[in-house]
C-alpha cells in the first residue's frame, strides 16, 4: 500500500528531498494518521508551519468561507480583505506596514530588497555596494541569493554563480560582528534568533540584544527572520521578545497560515517600508483575500489559545523529560519554547535516523537534520498527557534500539 504512494514520488518527481518512509492522509490537532489509519504524534508540525495545529477548524472555516467567495484578484486592483488584514498584523506585531508575500524564502529576498533600498535612499551608501551581515549556519531559504548568503555546501553547491554582498560572521559571537559592523557599507543584519536547520541552535543569553544594539551603534538595520521561531513557537510570541528586541524589519512565514497555504509577511516601520515604491517589487498572489481572511484566523487562534504560553509551559516539561531519559545515545537536549533538539550519539551502527524509522513504528514523527541531530516541534497546542506520552515513546525507541 505504502509503498505505491513512494514509488509513485520516486517515479515522477524530482528527487530533492528524502523523506521518512510513512504516507500521510489525514491531520487533526497534534496528531496525523497514515493510509492505513495508523495514528502518529507530529513532532515534525510541518517544520513549524502546523502551529495551531493540523486543520484547526477556525482556520479552516475562514479558508473554505473565503474561498467560496472571493480567492485572488491581483494586487492590480484593491479589495475588500488586504486593508483589514494589513490593519490587523501590524496591530498584532507593532509596526506600521507590512509587506504581503507567500513563502519564507520570498519575504527574506523582500527583506533583503527592502535593507539595501533603505541603504541608497537614506544611509546614503553608494548604488550597488550595500552589504549584509549573515551568520554562518544560516538557513533563510533555497532561492539563488539565500544560498549565496548560506555556509552549507549542500545547500549552495553547484549553484553558482552567487549574488554578491553578502558577509558572514560566526553566529552567537557578538566581537566578531562588532568587527564587520565597522564597514560604512553595511546596510543591515539578518539574523535567525534561534537558527533552526543548524539543529536548534540557541545563542547566549543577551547575543540578541547585544547585536541588536551594537545594529543600532552603527545605522545598520536588524532583520529578524522570525519564519520558523515567530509565532509563538519558542515560548513567545517572537523569539526575538525574549530579549526584548524590537527588529526593525521582521521576517515572518510558516505557521501565518497555521499549515493551510504559503502566507509570509515582512513589517517595518514607514521610514523604511516607504523605501519601496509601486512597481518595485510585488507578487501575484501575495496579499490575496484569501491569505488575508486565512492569517487573520491563524493569528487570532494563536492569543485566544494561548499558545505562547503553552508553547512555554510545555517546552519545560518536555525537555525536563527528555533529560531524564538514561539513554547513552543522547549527547545533549536543547531548544526553547516547543522548538527542541537532541543531538544522537551513534550506537551499533544506528543513528538518528534507525531512531527516527523507530519512533514511527511507536508512534511519533521527526526527522533527523545534519545526520545526527532530530528536531522536536509538535504543534503547540499539545497538553501535558499528550507530551508524557511523546516521552515514553521516545526513551522506549532508544531503549529498543540500543537493546
Ligand atoms: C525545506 C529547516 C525548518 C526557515 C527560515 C526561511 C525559510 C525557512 C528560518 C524559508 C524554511 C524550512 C524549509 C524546509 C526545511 C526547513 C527547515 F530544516 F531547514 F530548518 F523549518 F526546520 N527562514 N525552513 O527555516 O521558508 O521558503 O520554505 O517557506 O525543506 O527546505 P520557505
Amino acid at each position: 500500500m505504502s509503498t505505491n504512494y513512494i514509488e509513485l514520488e520516486e517515479k515522477y518527481g524530482a528527487h530533492n528531498y528524502h523523506s521518512l518512509p510513512v504516507v500521510l492522509e489525514r491531520g487533526e490537532g497534534v496528531y496525523l494518521w497514515d493510509i492505513e489509519g495508523k495514528r502518529y504524534y507530529d513532532f515534525l508540525s510541518a517544520y513549524s508551519a502546523v502551529n495551531q495545529g493540523h486543520c484547526h477548524p477556525k482556520i479552516i472555516e475562514a479558508l473554505v468561507e473565503q474561498a467560496k467567495t472571493l480567492t485572488l484578484t491581483s494586487r492590480a486592483f484593491y479589495n475588500n480583505r488586504l486593508g483589514e488584514y494589513e490593519k490587523f498584523i501590524t496591530n498584532y506585531f507593532g509596526y506600521d506596514k507590512v509587506l504581503p508575500m507567500n513563502s519564507g524564502a520570498e519575504a527574506d529576498e523582500t527583506a533583503i530588497k527592502l535593507c539595501r533600498k533603505w541603504a541608497y535612499e537614506k544611509k546614503g551608501v553608494t548604488e550597488n555596494n550595500a552589504k549584509i551581515i549573515v551568520c554562518e549556519g544560516n538557513f533563510h531559504g533555497r532561492t539563488i541569493t539565500i544560498i549565496s548568503m548560506s555556509t552549507d555546501p549542500d545547500s549552495y553547491r553547484g549553484f553558482g554563480p552567487y549574488t554578491p554582498g553578502f558577509i558572514t560572521v560566526p553566529y552567537n559571537d557578538i566581537n566578531s560582528l562588532e568587527r564587520a559592523l565597522q564597514d560604512p557599507d553595511v546596510a543591515g543584519f539578518l539574523v535567525e534568533p534561534i537558527q533552526g536547520e543548524a539543529g536548534v541552535f540557541v545563542p547566549d543569553e543577551g547575543y540578541l540584544r547585544k547585536a541588536y544594539d551594537l545594529c543600532k551603534e552603527n545605522n545598520v538595520l536588524f532583520i529578524a527572520d522570525e519564519v520558523q521561531t515567530g509565532i509563538a513557537r519558542t515560548g513567545k510570541m517572537l523569539a526575538c521578545d525574549h530579549e526584548n528586541v524590537r527588529p526593525d524589519i521582521l521576517i515572518l512565514g510558516k505557521a501565518l497560515s497555521g499549515g493551510t497555504m504559503p502566507i509570509s509577511a515582512v513589517l517595518a516601520d514607514d521610514e523604511i517600508m516607504l523605501c519601496i515604491k509601486p512597481g518595485e517589487h510585488g507578487s501575484t498572489f501575495g496579499g490575496s483575500p484569501l491569505a488575508a481572511k486565512v492569517a487573520i484566523a491563524a493569528l487570532t487562534v494563536v492569543k485566544d489559545e494561548r499558545l505562547a504560553e503553552n508553547a512555554d509551559k510545555m517546552g519545560k516539561i518536555f525537555r525536563d523529560g527528555l533529560c531524564r531519559i538514561t539513554s547513552k545515545m543522547i549527547e545533549q537536549v536543547r531548544g526553547k519554547g516547543l522548538l527542541n533538539a537532541i543531538i544522537i550519539k551513534p550506537m551499533k551502527g544506528k543513528e538518528a535516523w534507525d531512531v527516527c524509522l523507530k519512533m514511527r513504528d511507536n508512534g511519533l514523527l521527526a526527522k533527523p537534520t545534519h545526520g545526527n541531530i532530530i528536531r522536536f516541534a509538535p504543534p503547540l497546542v499539545i497538553n501535558e498527557r499528550q507530551i508524557k506520552e511523546a516521552i515514553e515513546i521516545i526513551k522506549n525507541s532508544l531503549a529498543e534500539i540500543e537493546s
